[in-house]
Formats: C-alpha cells, structure tokens, sequence
C-alpha cells in the first residue's frame, strides 16, 4: 500500500483564549463519556479553568459515517477539533496543547526532574490503559470461541506489574495535579468502571490516593461512569 502523507490542516497553536464561550467559537472535544482518554482531557482542561472553552460532543469510533475519522485517521478518542477548524490528537497532545493555552508549565512541570517524572508517570497510566481496553476489545470484537487467554494474560500481567509498582511506591499528588497523576487516576477509574474495582483490596496506598485525587478534583466525580 503506498504510504500518503495525511491531508494536513496548518494548526494554529496562537489561538487567543475565547473571551465569551456564549458568542466565540469553542474547542470541541470528541469523546464519549467512558473513554478514559476522553476523561483524562476534560479532568485536565478542569484543573486548567478551560472547561468553559469546551464543548463535549460525542464520537463513536465504530461508525465509519462519523466525522471522527476525518479529524483523526486513526479514528480513535478523544480528538480536540479547536477554534480554527484543526484537529489534535492524541490525548497526550491534547493536554500538552490545554496546558500551552493555559500558560505553560501547569500539568506538565517546566522543571526538568518533576517534568520527566510527570511524563514519565502519564506514559505508565496510558500504558496500563491501553493494555486494560485491549482485554476489553477482545471481549468486544471477538467471538468467545476466539479469545485468546494468552493474549489477554499477557496484556493483565502489564497492569499487574505496575499496580504493584505503584503500590510499593504511590506517586505523590501536586496542588494541581500533573498529566501523569491525572492520567493514573483515569485508568483506576477506567478499572473500576470494567473490571468492578477488583483492584482495590490489594492497593490499599492507591485506594487512599485516588481519594485524595477525588476530593482534589471535583471533575472527577462529576465524570464517573457506571456500567
Ligand atoms: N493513545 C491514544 C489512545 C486512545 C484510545 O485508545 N481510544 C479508544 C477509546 S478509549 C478508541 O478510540 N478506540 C477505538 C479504536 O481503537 O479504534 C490516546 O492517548 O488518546
């Protein structure tokens, strides 16, 4: 297959800060309320005060009509459609972009040790998310008599080995909460909503740190799904 360069709409990271969400345009986050993706953008856009710069609006990534695909290829959420018509992904990008618009340095610490420390954490979260929505996806997509058990063993022993990293060594949690400690807090919440918080009784430390994250960052209540 040849490989085509993706038609690219400039992006344009000067846009001001929209001073009445009422009449201006607004960024547009395309998501759906149990991606934990999704969820790790808008808690990040709440600790940032950009929640009245957003507007949520639902993607499904299945539906070949949706104009998800034209703003991502991938056609994966969340992808970020702001003020002039061009897109951001992934949600990586996303929070990079939210935190530049709201000054700099906020989720993602300009210091260079907190800095790579923040990323370092937000890689592990991310990864241990992407790993829980692959187990997820085989039970979605494939056929019970097609599930490969050493497949999705592979993929829980990931979210096993730093669960109990983390365990061992909680992260701390900053006055406002950086990408990583944001992005470890969706894929607990991401467990809980999936896999009925059966990661609870043996992380004690983290079970404590999530609540300490939940009364930090009302968003996070106010985005729980239930199954
Ligand atoms: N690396 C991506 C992962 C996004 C992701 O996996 N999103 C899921 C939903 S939570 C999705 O869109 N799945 C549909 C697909 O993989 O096609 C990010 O950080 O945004």
């Amino acid at each position: 297959m040849p490989i085509v360069a993706a038609p690219a709409a400039p992006v344009n990271l000067t846009f001001k800060r929209n001073p009445d969400p009422a009449i201006a345009p607004m960024m547009i986050l395309r998501s759906t309320p149990a991606s934990p993706f999704a969820r790790k953008c808008f808690l990040a856009a709440s600790v940032l005060g950009l929640t009245g710069e957003l507007k949520l609006e639902t993607a499904d990534p299945n539906d070949a009509a949706d104009s998800l695909r034209a703003q991502n290829p991938l056609g994966k959420i969340p992808a970020l459609v702001i003020e002039d018509g061009s897109t951001l992904f992934d949600s990586r990008v996303i929070v990079e972009y939210f935190d530049h618009r709201a000054g700099g340095g906020k989720i993602i610490p300009s210091e260079p040790k907190a800095r790579f420390a923040a990323l370092r954490l937000q890689a592990l979260a991310d990864g241990m998310t992407d790993a829980q929505i692959l187990i997820v996806y085989e039970a979605r997509f494939r056929p019970a008599e097609h599930h490969v058990k050493k497949w999705t063993d592979y993929q829980a022993d990931k979210i096993k080995r730093a669960l109990d990293a983390l365990e061992t060594n909680p992260p701390s949690l900053d006055s406002i909460p950086n990408v990583g400690q944001i992005a470890l807090a969706c894929f607990l919440g991401h467990r809980d909503l999936r896999f009925a918080g059966d990661w609870r009784a043996a992380c004690p430390k983290l079970v404590a740190w999530l609540d300490r994250f939940a009364a930090k960052v009302p968003a996070f209540a106010e985005t729980k799904v239930t199954p």
